[in-house]
C-alpha cells in the first residue's frame, strides 16, 4: 500500500504531547508502522494463514484496534467459509474513516462490520478468531485482565487469539540491547535521532509494554489452554493463545 511518508516528529517540538491516533497519524499510518515495527508485514501475512486454519463456519472474527484494517483484510482474504463475519473496532474516528475507504475498494466477500468504539466495551461472542495486533499495549495495565477475560469468554473452544505487542525484558542488559537494536532498525528505515527520541517521549505512559511472562500468565488466567510466542523480532512479539 502506498502511503505518505511519516514525518510527524521530524522537526523539533517545544513540548511533546502524548501520542494520539488523530488524522495526521491516520494519514501516514501504513508508512509509520512498517518503518517502526520490525516484522509487522510478516505478522499481518501470517494472520491470514491463521484465519485459514482456525476460523470455523458460521462464526465471527474480531479485529480489536483495527486501525486501517490490515489484519481485517488478511483474515477476509483467507477465511474459507462464506458465512463468517468480521467485526473490526477502533476508537479513533480518523482511523475508522480511512479504514472504511480502504474496505470499500476491497473485493473480499466476507462481510465486515466497522465499529467506532472502545474495545473494552465491545461484546465478543461466537468467535473463532480474535486479533489484538499491537493494541493491548495502549490499554491501561489494570484493565488488561478484564479485556482478555471477555475475549476468552467470547471465543469458542479451539478458537484463537493472536496477541502482538511491544514487550519488555526483566534483564536490564537485554532490555537495553533490544531498545538499541530497535532504534537501529528505525534509523535503517530512515528515521533520524530526533524523530526516534521525540516519538519515544510521545509514547511514554501511552504505550506500556509488559514482559512475555506477564502476557503468558494473563492469557492462561483468562482461560487459554495453550499459549506461546510464534514470532519475535527484538522487542516486538506475537503470541498465539488457543481457548
Ligand atoms: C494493525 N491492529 O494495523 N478501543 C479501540 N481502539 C483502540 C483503543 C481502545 N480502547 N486503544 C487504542 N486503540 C493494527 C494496528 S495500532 C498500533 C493497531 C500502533 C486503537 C488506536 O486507535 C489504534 O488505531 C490502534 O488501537 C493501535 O494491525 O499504532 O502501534
Amino acid at each position: 500500500m502506498n502511503s505518505p511518508k511519516d514525518t510527524l516528529f521530524a522537526t523539533p517540538q517545544l513540548e511533546i504531547a502524548g501520542f494520539r491516533f488523530d488524522r495526521a497519524v491516520a494519514r501516514v499510518f501504513p508508512d509509520m508502522i512498517r518503518r517502526s515495527v520490525p516484522g509487522y508485514e510478516t505478522i499481518i501475512a501470517m494472520t491470514g494463514t491463521l484465519a485459514e486454519r482456525y476460523v470455523q463456519p458460521g462464526s465471527q472474527c474480531y479485529d480489536l484496534g483495527c486501525s486501517l484494517g490490515a489484519s481485517t483484510l488478511a483474515m477476509r482474504h483467507h477465511i474459507r467459509h462464506s458465512d463468517c463475519h468480521i467485526i473490526a473496532v477502533d476508537n479513533s474516528a480518523a482511523m475508522l474513516s480511512q479504514c472504511r475507504e480502504i474496505l470499500a475498494d476491497d473485493d473480499g466477500e466476507i462481510p465486515v462490520e466497522l465499529i467506532c468504539g472502545d474495545i473494552e466495551q465491545i461484546p465478543v461472542h461466537n468467535a473463532t478468531m480474535a486479533v489484538l495486533n499491537f493494541t493491548l499495549q495502549f490499554i491501561p495495565v489494570d484493565r488488561r485482565n478484564a479485556l482478555l477475560q471477555r475475549i476468552s469468554d467470547g471465543l469458542q473452544p479451539g478458537g484463537v487469539l493472536v496477541l502482538s505487542e511491544k514487550v519488555a525484558f526483566e534483564d536490564p542488559q537485554h532490555q537495553q540491547l533490544m531498545i538499541e537494536l530497535h532504534h537501529h532498525f528505525k534509523r535503517a528505515n530512515g528515521y533520524s535521532e530526533l524523530e526516534i527520541s521525540q516519538k519515544r517521549s510521545a509514547l511514554e505512559d501511552v504505550l506500556v509494554p509488559e514482559t512475555l511472562a506477564v502476557h503468558r500468565q494473563r492469557l492462561r488466567e483468562a482461560g487459554f489452554s495453550s499459549v506461546d510466542v510464534w514470532f519475535q523480532c527484538f522487542n516486538f512479539a506475537s503470541l498465539i493463545a488457543i481457548k
